[in-house]
């Protein structure tokens, strides 16, 4: 073990750049980063392909870039990959990620790691929306990536301006809770909700966008879909008593609303006439009542099976 970590390459700063088809913007990104960081920090990217068809690979290498091959598909599971590399093969400070698009500006990677090196946050995360280029997102995406914000800051608490934002930093000795989570696949908005979970310490910044090189991997109406439904997840796992007493509170709040209209037309008329509404109101109630009460058992299940684990800043 001992012999390992001596043997192991050392850096100021890790780079993590999922890739995927993108030999038109790898090099410009790699030889930006070099030029923004300089000699001020060593740094080492490790580019994570997701199987490339095009010169992706053979670029980043040529470039100097480590880059090693994802098993499974998808961006998050690329991330995953490249922070289980950096942990347990290199030794760095701070671990970065980052697209390989040219949508980032490499001089925010130095700003970053400062934070970080001078211990005043753990965990730091871009704000595309501080200072947007021109047609740098789609007006849906835009909308879209706003609206996913404001849920994920409503239902996960987590506070920050732009949840998908790709550009963050963190401590390295952290990356493990990233890709060894008991959440699963952290991704984005699963990594923000870890983060909230251990209470790492999380600043945010205002960073650039400027538009994409090449085609985008995502598509919105999907990818939108899928991170709505990731965060309803996160939010049952993590704050079941709020997601089942929410649901269950707003059965109740129906029930009670068609309850009263059989009762007023009772007390005014002396008969119940609307016998469909009577029971619905009753089943509302009476399913509101068991939903909270499956809340409660959940947070219950919650807190028995929390991980543990804690970490210190100095
Ligand atoms: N390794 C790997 N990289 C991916 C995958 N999907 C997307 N990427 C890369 O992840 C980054 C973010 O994807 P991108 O298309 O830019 O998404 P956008 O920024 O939301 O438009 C890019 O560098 C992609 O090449 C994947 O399945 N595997
Ligand atoms: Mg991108």
């Amino acid at each position: 073990m001992v012999i390992e970590e001596e043997t192991r390459d050392s850096y100021d700063i890790a780079i993590v750049i999922p890739t995927l088809n993108e030999e038109g913007g790898i090099a410009t990104t790699i030889s930006a980063i070099k030029e923004a960081i300089g000699t001020k920090y060593s740094f080492k990217i490790v580019v994570v392909d997701g199987l490339s068809t095009d010169k992706t690979v053979e670029i980043a290498r040529s470039m100097g870039a480590k880059v090693i091959r994802q098993r499974r598909r998808g961006y998050g599971d690329a991330l995953q990959a490249g922070f289980y590399f950096v942990d347990t093969k290199l030794k760095t400070t701070v671990t970065v990620m980052m697209d390989a698009d040219g949508t980032y500006e490499p001089k925010d990677i130095a700003k970053m790691a400062d934070i970080i090196i001078s211990q005043e946050a753990d965990f730091v995360i871009g704000n595309r929306f501080a200072n947007m280029g021109k047609d740098a997102m789609t007006r849906t995406n835009r909308i879209g990536n706003k609206a996913l914000s404001s849920i994920a800051r409503r239902l996960l608490k987590i506070k920050v301006s732009d949840s998908q934002c790709g550009l963050r930093a963190f401590r390295s000795d952290l990356a493990n809770i990233f890709y060894n989570s008991t959440l699963g696949m952290p991704f984005a908005t699963e990594m923000l909700t870890v983060i909230n979970m251990y209470h790492i310490r999380i600043k945010e910044i205002p960073t650039s966008y400027y538009k994409r090189i090449g085609e985008t991997k995502l598509s919105p109406v999907q990818d939108g879909t899928r991170i709505l439904g990731t965060t309803l997840r996160l939010m049952r796992d993590t704050r079941p008593l709020s997601f089942f007493g929410s649901i269950g509170m707003i059965m109740i709040a129906i029930g009670t609303i068609l309850g009263t209209m059989v009762l007023i037309e009772y007390l005014t008329t002396g008969s119940v006439r609307r016998l469909p509404t009577t029971i619905l109101s009753v089943l509302l109630i009476v399913l509101g009542v068991q939903t909270i009460s499956l809340g409660l058992i959940s947070d219950m299940i919650k807190n028995k099976n929390y991980d543990k684990r804690v970490f210190f800043s100095e």
